[in-house]
C-alpha cells in the first residue's frame, strides 16, 4: 500500500470538487475469537474489505463490507469504473455494479452456499453487500466535502443515540491449538456462562437487552440458558437466535416454553414456509435476517405472516438508502424493525448508527459483534454507554482511519496462507472436531 497521509475531516471541509478520482480497497484480516454458532466456530481471523473513495476537492471517504474473496471479485471492477463519477451519484451505483461486475447470469445464477447463516444467496445479493461499501463511502466522502454528518444528507436524524444490545454467544475460552489472538472471557457453555457473559456485557457497556446465538446445543440447553437469563436480568428483553437450525415443531415447542420472556424469536426455522407455520402457533413474534434479506423476498414473507420483525443490515441490503426504503416498507405493513449485525469494525458500526438515527419506528435495540472485535483500523474505537452509542454531528461517518492498524491489518492478510480469507465456521469446526458433520438443516 502507498497511501497518501491525512484523511481528517478537518482537512477536508470545504473541499467541494466531489468527482471520485481515485478508489482504495485494502482487504483485512481481524481477530475474531472463537464464538459457537449452528455451522462451527469463528475462525481466529476474519476477512474484511475498507474502501477508501478519494475526490478531487481532496476528501477521502470510507466504507467496510465483507472480505472474502467473492466479494473482493466483484469490489475491484467496481472500483475502477468509479473513477470520474460524483460521489454525489448514488442512484447510479446499483446500475454501474450490475453493468461491470456482472448480473446473476454472468456470475452464475442463482443459490450459492453460504455456510447456512444467511439464508439462500444469489449473484445480486453479493454485488449489493459489495454495492453498500461504496455506497457508505460516498456518503462519507460527501459528508466530509460539504461539513454535513452522514445522517443529515439521509434526510436528519430523529434520535441522539442508538441503543444496541447485549450479543451473547456460546464460546470456547481459546482457538483449538491455542492459534490466534487470547482474550480475557474464558468458554461459555452452559447457563452459568452465559450469564456471567450477560452480566460482563452489561456492567461494561450497560447494554440492557440480550441475545443469545443459539442452535449450538440441544433445544432445552438453550432454553435453560434463556430461563437463566430471564432470572438475572427479570423484565429485559431476550432474544433467541439459532440460525434455522430447528423443526416446525421444535420451534414452536421452544416458544411456547419461552414466550414468556423473549422480546422475539429469531430464525428459529428456516425458509419462509417454514417461518411462516412457526408463526401462525408460536405465541411470540419471529425475527429474521435470512428469509428476508432483500426486497424480492418481501411479499411472500409478509402477506404469508411469516415474520414479524426484519433485522436490517445495510450490508446486506445494499446500503444506508435502501435501509431506509426497507423501513418505510416495514411500516407500510406494520412490521417491526431492528439490525443484524456480523463481525465488523468501526467504519461498519458508524454506517450503521447513521442509518439507525434516521428510521422513526426502529423499535428493538440493534445488534452488534462490535465488543468482540479487539481490533480496529480507526484511530478512536466507537465506544458503547448505557448500551448505546451518541449520534454525532462530525462531517461524514464522523471517524477517522489509522492508516498503521490498517497497514498492520492488511499485512496480516497478505501473510495469510489463504486459510482465513474466506470465512468458514464449518471448516474451522471440522478442523477442530475431525469427526464433526457439517449438520442438516434441520438440525433439532
Ligand atoms: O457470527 O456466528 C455469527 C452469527 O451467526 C452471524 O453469522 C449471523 O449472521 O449474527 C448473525 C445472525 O443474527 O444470524
Ligand atoms: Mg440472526
Amino acid at each position: 500500500m502507498n497511501h497518501p497521509a491525512g484523511t481528517s475531516a478537518a482537512a477536508n471541509a470545504g473541499t467541494k470538487d466531489l468527482t471520485i478520482t481515485e478508489v482504495r480497497l485494502t482487504p483485512v484480516l481481524v481477530a475474531d475469537p472463537p464464538l459457537l454458532n449452528t455451522q462451527g466456530v469463528h475462525q481466529p481471523y476474519t476477512p474484511r474489505l475498507i474502501i477508501e473513495v478519494v475526490t478531487a476537492g481532496g476528501a477521502t471517504g470510507l466504507g467496510e463490507t465483507y472480505g472474502d474473496t467473492k466479494y473482493l471479485e466483484l469490489a475491484r471492477p467496481l472500483a475502477g469504473a468509479l473513477t470520474g463519477r460524483a460521489v454525489t451519484d448514488l442512484n447510479g451505483l446499483p446500475a454501474l455494479a450490475a453493468e461491470v461486475c456482472g448480473g446473476p447470469a454472468a456470475t452464475g445464477a442463482g443459490a450459492v452456499d453460504v455456510g447456512g447463516l444467511r439464508g439462500v444467496q444469489t449473484a445480486d445479493k453479493l454485488r449489493l453487500s459489495v454495492l453498500s461499501g461504496f455506497e457508505v463511502a460516498c456518503l462519507d466522502a460527501w459528508g466530509r466535502a460539504t461539513g454535513l454528518p452522514v445522517h443529515a444528507l439521509l434526510g436528519g436524524k430523529v434520535r441522539d443515540r442508538v441503543d444496541y444490545s447485549a450479543y451473547l454467544f456460546y464460546r470456547w475460552a481459546e482457538h483449538p491449538g491455542g492459534r490466534g489472538e487470547r482474550d480475557d472471557w474464558g468458554a461459555a457453555l452452559d447457563p452459568a456462562g452465559v450469564v456471567a457473559q450477560a452480566r460482563r456485557f452489561a456492567d461494561t457497556y450497560g447494554f440492557t437487552s440480550f441475545k443469545l446465538k443459539g442452535g449450538v446445543f440441544e433445544p432445552a440447553r438453550e432454553i435453560a440458558a434463556i430461563r437463566a437469563l430471564a432470572v438475572e436480568f427479570p423484565g429485559q428483553p431476550l432474544r433467541l437466535d439459532p440460525n434455522g437450525a430447528w423443526s416446525v415443531p421444535t420451534s414452536l415447542e421452544v416458544a411456547h416454553e419461552l414466550r414468556d420472556v423473549l422480546e422475539y424469536l429469531e430464525d428459529p426455522a428456516s425458509g419462509t414456509a417454514r417461518m411462516a407455520e412457526v408463526a401462525a402457533g408460536a405465541g411470540v413474534p419471529l425475527a429474521t435476517n435470512m428469509c428476508v434479506t432483500t426486497f424480492d423476498e418481501i411479499a411472500e414473507a409478509f402477506t404469508s405472516g411469516a415474520v414479524q420483525i426484519v433485522l436490517c443490515d445495510h450490508h446486506y441490503w445494499g446500503g444506508l438508502r435502501n435501509t431506509r426504503e426497507l423501513a418505510a416498507v416495514c411500516r407500510t405493513f406494520g412490521v417491526g424493525l431492528s439490525m443484524h449485525s456480523n463481525t465488523h469494525l468501526g467504519i461498519s458500526l458508524a454506517a450503521m448508527t447513521q442509518v439507525a438515527a434516521t428510521v422513526p419506528h426502529l423499535d428493538h435495540a440493534c445488534d452488534s459483534h462490535y465488543p468482540w472485535q479487539t481490533e480496529d483500523v480507526l484511530t478512536e474505537r466507537l465506544t458503547f454507554r448505557d448500551g448505546r452509542i451518541d449520534v454525532g454531528d462530525a462531517p461524514g461517518l464522523g471517524v477517522e482511519l489509522d492508516r498503521d492498524r490498517l497497514a498492520a491489518l492488511h499485512r496480516r492478510w497478505l501473510a495469510d496462507d489463504g486459510t482465513h480469507h474466506d470465512r468458514d465456521d464449518a471448516a474451522a469446526m471440522r478442523a477442530a472436531d475431525p469427526d464433526r458433520v457439517t449438520p442438516a438443516v434441520p438440525r433439532w
